[in-house]
């Protein structure tokens, strides 16, 4: 008897919860209304938190976008809970607190809670003269280090052209794909909850079929 799964498992969830952290100032309020209105808003700096929920290709991101002042960092650690995917927003025009900004990710992947959730780095504002390139941010932030236990991946953009703000979407959406058919892939249909819908449904694949013929439908179903 080989390991089952019905299709319908994967397709319940297209919401994800995606948290927005970075430094006060690094540009997730601006990236966050972007996103959502297609427009450069006027902000001001994040007391508490703003959440939208922002559709991009088929795909609900209920994105959590929380104030990064020092003072209320420690409150970060308040929005874990359920969170799929991280994304950190770095200020790619500030150099002098770029080791700031180090510390910071440092403590983000060593979060237990934050354990299977998919952690992405954005450098925003490549728009201006000075910014720090890509390559360089990694650098700094000894990325290449953190990744070693931890799914992620860097991206560049600007918030106030609307230069790649999809591209880290994508990622996303692409990680958490693929996390979710390995995590079908490993669960034994008789662990699922009795009575949960997808113990109810009836058309049930093995992983050699659905992989065969499946993973196609999935990219569809999820826009690509
Ligand atoms: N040049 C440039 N400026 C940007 C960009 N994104 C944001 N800004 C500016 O950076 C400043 C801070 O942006 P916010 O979006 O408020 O920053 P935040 O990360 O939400 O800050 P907190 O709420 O304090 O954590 C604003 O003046 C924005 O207009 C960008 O891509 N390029
Ligand atoms: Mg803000």
């Amino acid at each position: 008897m080989g390991t089952t799964f019905s299709l319908s498992t994967l397709f319940r969830k297209k919401d994800i919860r995606i948290l927005m952290h970075g430094l006060d100032a690094a540009g997730k309020t601006t990236i966050l209304y972007q996103l959502k209105l297609g427009e450069v808003v006027t902000t001001i700096p994040t007391i508490g938190f703003n959440v939208e929920t922002v559709q991009y290709k088929n795909v609900n991101f209920t994105a959590w976008d929380v104030g990064g002042r020092d003072k209320i960092r420690p409150l970060w650690r308040h929005y874990y809970q359920n969170t799929q995917a991280v994304i950190f927003v770095v200020d790619s025009n500030d150099r002098e607190r770029l080791d700031d900004v180090a510390s910071e990710i440092e403590i983000l992947f060593s979060e237990d809670e934050l354990n299977d959730a998919v952690i992405v780095v954005v450098c925003n504002k490549q728009d201006l003269p000075g910014a720090m390139t890509v390559t360089e941010i990694a650098e700094s932030i000894r990325l290449n280090k953190l990744a070693k236990n931890h799914a992620t991946a860097i991206f560049g953009c600007s918030a106030l052209n609307g230069d790649g703000l999809y591209e880290p979407l994508d990622w996303l959406v692409q990680m958490l794909a693929k996390k979710q058919i390995t995590k079908m892939v490993k669960t034994p249909r008789k662990t699922l909850p009795q009575g949960s819908s997808a113990e109810k449904e009836k058309e049930v694949w093995s992983v050699t079929s659905f992989l065969k013929g499946r993973i196609g439908t999935v990219k569809t179903y999820l826009g690509f």
